[in-house]
């Protein structure tokens, strides 16, 4: 997830936030990448109850990483400020988290003069869907070309300029049907506004306009508010966040280790387990599967076994969250 937003409206805040919780997963396999991306525990009280039951020793807790990205300015998208730096970071991430200033303060400096949130919202998504059109007219200069060798190019010509007009209209590119967005020709040229996004409104609820929340939902997005200052909690974001990025967890439990491994949703069971070892995926025969409250009930692995609720699943499989799985391969 990418952290964005005009400068001085609490995004190192919230990532300060964010990865204080790192200590709790200090010895994850991929700690430190870069200062400037954190690795945060998804909470999930199911994982404590798992390990509990199975008396572990080690929790291992699914993960999104945050990215602190530096903050944008009006004109980013023709290079003002960090400009095209800042923009490629964002392309680099999975979905974004755009911060914006509700909260009031005469210290704290505004580089737009005077708190608006409507207002930066537009500022922030204008610069993200012209750095858009920029790519797509280069596309679509590309793509004229080609289709002259090639008459297959033809529709994808067509499809990326439906996609302009819609940019032009000054809209995102999330807007538009999944299926669509999915389309090679588009997909490939990651488009920042193609990205799913969550706002962070930064203030007290007093502070938020419904203004400003209704503009959000007809953009198709959620919201969480929090005033950063006063806020330690922010498990909200985080499940949100893992939620629109399309992961879901399935667990592994015993005695050296409760863990949770991410996969996206509607991972087949082959899938899944190569989460664990690429091997697992190539070479996988069939996984037993229980459901963790179903487990938790029977309290144990073996009694689960003794009534009977352990399923046996094959390849075809689609993957559950809260899952409990013994992969077995050959
Ligand atoms: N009063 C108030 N100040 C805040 C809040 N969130 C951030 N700030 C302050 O605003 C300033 C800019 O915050 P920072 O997180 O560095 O902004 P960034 O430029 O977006 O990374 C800092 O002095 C913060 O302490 C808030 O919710 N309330
Ligand atoms: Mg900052």
């Amino acid at each position: 997830m990418g952290i964005v937003g005009l400068p001085n409206v609490g995004k190192s805040t919230l990532f300060k936030l964010l990865t204080d919780l790192n200590i709790t997963i200090a010895n994850y396999p991929f700690a430190t990448i870069d200062p400037n991306v954190g690795v945060v525990p998804v909470p999930d009280d199911r994982l404590q109850k798992l390990a509990t039951m199975s008396g572990t020793k080690k929790i291992i807790p699914a993960v999104v990483e945050f990215y602190d990205i530096a903050g944008l300015v009006k004109g980013a998208s023709a290079g003002e400020g960090l400009g095209n730096q800042f923009l490629t970071h964002i392309r680099e991430t999975d979905a974004i988290v755009e911060v914006l200033r509700c909260f009031p303060s005469d210290e704290i400096i505004h580089v737009e003069q005077g708190v608006d949130p409507v207002r930066d919202m537009d500022i922030i998504n204008t610069e993200l869907v012209l750095k858009d059109l920029d790519t797509v007219d280069k596309r679509i200069t590309r793509l004229e070309s080609e289709a002259r060798a090639d008459k297959n190019k033809a529709a994808d010509v067509e499809l990326v300029k439906k996609l302009r007009v819609v940019l032009d209209e000054g809209k995102m590119a999330n807007t538009l049907p999944d299926d669509m967005l999915a389309e090679p020709a588009i997909k490939e040229m990651t488009l920042l506004t193609a990205k799913k996004m969550i706002y962070l409104l930064n203030g007290a609820p007093e502070h938020v306009s419904d203004e400003l929340k209704a503009k959000i939902k007809e953009a198709g997005a959620d919201y969480v508010i929090y005033d950063l200052h006063d806020t330690l909690d922010v498990d909200d974001l985080i499940t949100k966040a893992y939620e629109i990025l399309g992961l879901i967890s399935y667990f592994t439990t015993g005695e050296e280790e409760t863990r949770a491994w991410t996969i996206r949703k509607g991972a087949k069971a082959p899938e899944a387990a190569g989460e664990i070892h690429s091997d697992f995926e190539k070479k996988f025969i069939r996984a037993e599967v229980i459901a963790t409250e179903k487990l938790l009930e029977a309290g144990g692995w073996k009694e689960a076994k003794q009534k009977g609720w352990i399923r046996t699943e094959g390849k075809e499989y689609t993957v559950v969250d809260g899952d409990v799985m013994v992969i077995l391969h050959s």
